[in-house]
């Protein structure tokens, strides 16, 4: 059924969580902390008392800004080493096949890994921003990465200006130009596909139900019940990795 729907010149929406990147290896927003303890132990004593829900906010940023930090590019690390997986580039070929049918495609994903980018995905929104990108708090001017990991938390300009990672945290405000992409292909799509989220992040956990108020057809792909489930028109019970290439191929 749902193959059917993603056949023609079918105007498709997909939204992306963690989920998406999990058979990269790369630990979903939930379990990054508890998977860091299990393999980083010097990392044990630093953020033991910590969850990524507080550690993923402006406040915690200001309070220790070297334990934010070297927590954030210990997963920038990560996510450099990740490959995409069957899951990323199956929507990497959705987005051509729909493209040569006169469909369209737009891909909204709260990932801040590039793993979509690196798999081919050309026209992705990052509703959270970016975790390959730094910035000045201060200023917003771009802070320069090495391509291995940083030596001195937190990181700061010549100046003596704090850099910090290029995300939107709890109680930050979406990226204008995301938000704006995002409702235009929302408001306007046949079928909505929410992929490897627990979907409880607003904005984007209301995006399936905005979807299907502007008449789209919802699937859901997620191992686990999310907070949606009940509502959406077919949930497919498994890993993306699994599912998206039976129903993109
Ligand atoms: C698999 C799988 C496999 C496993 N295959 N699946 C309305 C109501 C209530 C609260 C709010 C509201 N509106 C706003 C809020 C506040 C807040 C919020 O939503 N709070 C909730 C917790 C209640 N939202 C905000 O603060 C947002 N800002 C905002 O609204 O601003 C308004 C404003 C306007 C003007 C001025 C100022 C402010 C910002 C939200 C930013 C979220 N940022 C984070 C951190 C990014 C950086 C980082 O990565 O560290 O984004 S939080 C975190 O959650 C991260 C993720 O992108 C996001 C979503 O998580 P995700 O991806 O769903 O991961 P998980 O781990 O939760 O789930 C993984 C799923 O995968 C699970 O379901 C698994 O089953 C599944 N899975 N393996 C497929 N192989």
């Amino acid at each position: 059924m749902v193959r059917g729907w993603l056949a023609g010149p079918a105007r498709v929406c997909v939204l992306t969580g963690s989920g998406v990147s999990a058979e990269s290896k790369i630990p979903t927003f939930r379990t990054a902390v508890e998977n860091q303890l299990d393999t980083h132990q010097d990392a044990r004593a630093l953020w033991a008392d910590f969850d990524p829900m507080k550690l993923a906010t402006a406040e915690a940023f200001a309070a220790n800004p070297e334990m934010v930090t070297r927590w954030y590019d210990w997963r920038r690390v990560k996510c450099m080493a990740a490959v995409p997986n069957l899951g990323h580039l199956a929507l990497a070929e959705l987005e051509v096949s729909l493209e040569a049918r006169g469909g369209s495609f737009t891909l909204l994903t709260q990932n801040v890994d590039g793993l979509h980018q690196r798999a081919g995905s050309r026209d992705v929104v990052e509703l959270h921003g970016s975790i390959m990108t730094w910035r000045g708090v201060r200023t917003g001017r771009p802070f320069e990465l090495p391509e291995d990991e940083l030596t001195d938390f937190p990181p700061a300009f010549d100046d003596g200006e704090l850099a910090r990672p290029g995300v939107v945290w709890f109680g930050e405000a979406l990226p204008e130009t995301a938000l704006v992409a995002a409702f235009a292909a929302i408001e306007s799509c046949d079928v909505f596909l929410s992929i490897g989220t627990s979907a409880v992040v607003y904005p984007a956990a209301g995006f399936a139900d905005l979807a299907h108020q502007h008449g789209a057809r919802i699937v859901e792909v997620n191992p686990e019940a999310t907070p949606i489930t009940g509502r959406v028109d077919v949930a497919l019970a498994g890993k993306s990795g699994l599912i998206l290439p039976r129903i993109v191929g």
